[in-house]
């Protein structure tokens, strides 16, 4: 298949799908309204939706069925990056290429326009077709448990409270798996539960999720240290800078490449139960792990 192709495909449906879920800039209170969508729309690569998507095609589920669970996933997910590049969080100026929501909106109305995208989410999720095994009220706990103080927030405390200061490998570990696995494998996990999915299939996309998610973050920490900000469309060498916890950091740069390969085999074996259908995903972890932005 031509992933690629498929990639752009796929970003495109989702930023249609967005459009029709956000309000539009011009609703009022309008300055809200155009913050959410100036860092929605700034070109993120959707990997989230995608994986999303991907992993209900796995299960025998429709993409049309996943794409308010994509969705979801990418305005809170757009959410926390907005507070991470806060002047009292990263303190970032460069974001998808472009100055950071606070840089262009003021720190309020950052604030608030991540906080917007936080609780819509959930009205967005409430517009997927309920179906037999999944009830909205295990797709909220599904969400709430992946973006609350025990996971996303949990990663990110954890790693401010780890600014420089010496981890061990364990630790930084688990600063990613909270911070970044844990919304990449309830993506899948929601896009498997929109097509109904078996629980056999949907603890095989939970393991493809972590072993992904972490891998992901591992690949993350190393393009920080070998690419620029240009390619990245984000402050590059920052985590160095900030003595930040990282693989690099712990472990070196060839160890962490070599782990981050282990990784994707690992979420290769996880997909073994669940067949062909699982083509895309299998497509996605080797292109995450070969990716230079
Ligand atoms: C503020 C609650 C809260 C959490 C912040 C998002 C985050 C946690 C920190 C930002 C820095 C960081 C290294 C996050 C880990 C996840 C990650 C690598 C995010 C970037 O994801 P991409 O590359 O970004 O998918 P795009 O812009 O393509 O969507």
């Amino acid at each position: 298949m031509d992933l690629k192709r498929y990639l752009v495909a796929r970003q495109k449906e989702v930023d249609r799908a967005l459009d029709r879920f956000l309000p539009k800039a011009n609703v009022a209170p309008a300055t809200i309204h155009k913050a959410m969508r100036y860092s929605l729309f700034a070109g993120g690569k959707r990997l989230r939706p995608i994986l999303c998507l991907a992993a209900a095609e796995a299960c025998g589920g429709k993409v049309s069925a996943a794409l308010p669970y994509a969705c979801a996933m990418e305005c809170i997910h757009t959410y926390s990056l907005i507070h991470d590049d806060l002047p009292s969080m990263d303190n970032d100026d460069l974001r998808r290429g472009r100055p950071t929501c606070h840089k262009v909106f003021g720190d309020a109305i950052a604030i608030l326009a991540g906080d917007a995208l936080l609780t819509i989410a959930f009205e967005i999720a409430t517009r997927a077709r309920p179906v037999l095994r999944y009830d909205i009220g295990a797709i909220f706990r599904e969400i709430t448990e992946a973006a609350g103080s025990r996971k996303l927030i949990a990663g990110q405390v954890a790693d401010l409270e780890a600014e420089g200061r010496r981890l061990s490998r364990a630790e930084v570990r688990s600063i990613h798996e909270h911070k970044t696995a844990a919304l990449l494998t309830t993506s899948v996990r929601l896009g498997a539960m929109s097509g109904n999915a078996t629980a056999k299939q949907l603890r095989a996309v939970t393991v493809f999720g972590r072993a992904l998610g972490l891998a992901f973050q591992v690949i993350d920490d190393i393009l920080d240290v070998t690419q620029t900000s240009e390619k990245l469309g984000k402050s590059a060498g920052k985590d160095l800078a900030a003595q930040k916890a990282t693989y690099p950091a712990v472990i070196g740069l060839e160890k962490s490449r070599t782990e981050a390969r282990r990784l994707t085999t690992q979420a290769h074996r996880a997909l073994e139960s669940l067949g062909e259908r699982a083509g895309v995903l299998r497509a996605l972890a080797d292109y995450l792990l070969a990716r230079e932005y």
